[in-house]
């Protein structure tokens, strides 16, 4: 563990504050903190380590925290969500919640001092914000139809729970993990559209077939940052979609890349740069070492072979008689009013089940087909529809400068406003995935879009004005492609013209 890091750990400031105090050991210092308020707190401790717990203080809004989840493999039931929806509504307007990118939610305008209460209703209710944020495993990513897809490979919701298990110490808190050079993410795919952006995670498993076996593939050193940005390259490793294989390998990395991690330059500290730095086969060979066992190689092809799926609409599932609908949440935006009615809708039409996609969206399972008709009558299908106009029913956003310090543009508001503009203006024959992300940190992933925009300033006029960057390119499911920066500095106000041309030019659209 931290003995075996190297001792160029020393120079970089967050490697210090983690030495000197584990993000972890807040923990049991809640009550304190909830009594003291979160004005008195050490700076450290404020502003770092309770990012261990989920809890996020907010610059942009000081005392009226953010609360980040995990939800393994996006599955929540209608009582987990009716918790959440209660913590939130207690704080009137400025609570709410976002569906994210990692198919979890976060909750907003929380107290500090309600914490103690808001850790133990989650613990009641069997859920978790452990090690959500900073240099932890983020929330693992599945298949969001997983169990109800008729042509899944691999099911994919209890693997993603026992890894999570494994790394959290079943959300009571695992020290072994909690002080990873970085931050590390993990995607299980197990249908044939690769739904999880496997490319974009750490390690990723895909489901492959070896010798007619069914297993995965598994991925390594997948990241965005703001100085680079990598898809995952292979292993070269090949193993049956079992809890021991899954959570063994997953265990077996995590451990390198604790104990071999690069940790001077925090810009150098994710997995691929140490992939990078030892060889992928000398990696490899650590990796089996850690895991006891010898990997077998890759199968020669994996089984991603479907365009990727937005799990909008009506879908009929694998048990006979039963439909999941995939409901359009804008920008992945929930009131506690939200939320409420999404638990009464899955209790009333499903079995009381909801699930997140990475797109920011919701499914209900399980409906009966002859209540579907009823179903789609709800009112609140008029606010999240399942048929969703061509740019907004892709549109991805991140949280942007209303919450976030890092944003240098405001991206959800505007997001929704310039797909508006365009859709009352042209007839956009197909949709078209934009993505929109505050900052060079790429949490809404512009990279993985048809349009990227990342939030940057620019002069126009002789002032600076709000900015994006354009990307172009991005390709997901099948043959998944990064996109790239095509344009610079566009400034906001300038932007939907921009955008009308391209989509006249490159999307088939044309004037109203
Ligand atoms: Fe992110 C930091 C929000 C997905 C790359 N991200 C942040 C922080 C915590 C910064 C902060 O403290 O303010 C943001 C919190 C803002 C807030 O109040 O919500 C933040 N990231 C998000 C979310 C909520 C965006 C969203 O609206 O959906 C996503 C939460 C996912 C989750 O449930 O855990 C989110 N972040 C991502 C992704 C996308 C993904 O995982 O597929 C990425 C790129 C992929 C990756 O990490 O390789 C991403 N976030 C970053 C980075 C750059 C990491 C790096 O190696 O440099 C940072 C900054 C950092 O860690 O230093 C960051
Ligand atoms: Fe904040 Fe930047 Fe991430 Fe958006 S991309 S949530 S602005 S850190």
């Amino acid at each position: 563990m931290t003995s075996t890091v190297k001792s160029e750990t020393t120079k970089n400031k967050f490697e210090k504050f983690k030495a000197e105090k584990d993000g972890l050991a807040v923990k049991e210092e809640l009550n304190y903190f909830a009594e003291i308020g979160w004005e008195a707190l050490d700076k450290t401790d404020l502003e770092q380590r309770l990012k261990w717990l989920g809890i996020f203080y907010r610059p942009v809004t000081p005392g009226k925290f953010m609360l980040r989840m995990r939800t393994p493999n996006g599955i929540l039931t209608s009582q987990q969500v009716k918790v959440l929806a209660e913590i939130v509504q207690r704080y009137g307007d400025d609570g709410s919640a976002d569906i994210t990118t990692r198919q979890n939610i976060q909750l907003r305008g929380v107290r500090l001092e309600d914490i103690p209460d808001i850790f133990s209703r989650l613990k009641e209710a069997g859920m978790t914000s452990m090690q959500s944020g900073m240099d932890n495993v983020r929330n693992i990513t599945g298949s969001p139809v997983a169990g109800l897809d008729g042509d899944e490979l691999i099911d994919t919701r209890n693997l993603v729970q026992k890894v999570q298990d494994m790394i959290t110490n079943c959300g009571e808190g695992n020290p072994e993990f909690t002080n990873l050079p970085r931050k590390f993410n993990i995607a299980i795919e197990g249908g044939r559209d690769n739904s999880v952006h496997a490319e974009i995670n750490d390690i990723a498993f895909v489901p492959a077939y070896k010798e007619g076996k069914l297993g995965f593939n598994v991925l390594v050193g997948g990241f965005f940052s703001s100085k680079r940005c990598e898809a995952a390259i292979p292993l070269n490793a090949w193993i049956p979609p079992t809890e021991e294989a899954v959570v063994g390998v997953s265990r077996a990395i995590l451990e390198v890349y604790r104990d071999r991690g690069l940790r001077a330059n925090r810009q150098k500290s994710r997995l691929m740069w140490l992939i990078e730095e030892l060889g992928l086969e000398e990696f490899r060979n650590l990796v089996e070492q850690a895991f006891g066992q010898s990997l077998e190689r890759a199968a020669t092809e994996d089984v991603i072979d479907w365009d990727k799926r937005d799990h909008i609409g009506v879908q009929a599932q694998q048990q006979p008689g039963k439909s999941y609908v995939g409901l359009h949440v804008p920008v992945g935006r929930l009131t506690a009013d939200d939320l409420f009615d999404l638990a009464r809708l899955a209790e009333v039409y499903g079995e009381s089940e909801l699930r997140f996609t990475v797109e920011q969206n919701v499914i209900i399972p399980h409906i009966a087909t002859e209540n579907i008709d009823t179903f789609l009558t709800e009112p609140l299908l008029e606010k999240f529809s399942i048929e969703p106009e061509p740019l907004s029913r892709s549109l991805v956003s991140c949280t942007g400068a209303q919450f976030c310090n890092f944003a240098l543009v405001e991206t959800k508001q505007r997001a929704l406003a310039v797909a508006k503009e365009l859709e009352s203006e042209l007839n956009i024959p197909n949709d078209v995935r934009i993505h929109w992300t505050g900052c060079p940190n790429s949490c809404g992933q512009p990279q993985v879009a048809q349009i990227g925009l990342m939030g940057t300033k620019a002069r126009k006029d002789g002032k600076m004005v709000e900015a994006v960057d354009l990307f172009m390119g991005g390709k997901v499911g099948k043959d998944a492609q990064l996109g790239s920066r095509v344009q610079k500095g566009i400034p906001c106000e300038d932007l939907p013209s921009v955008l009308r041309q391209i989509l006249i030019d490159e999307f088939g659209a044309t004037p109203k």
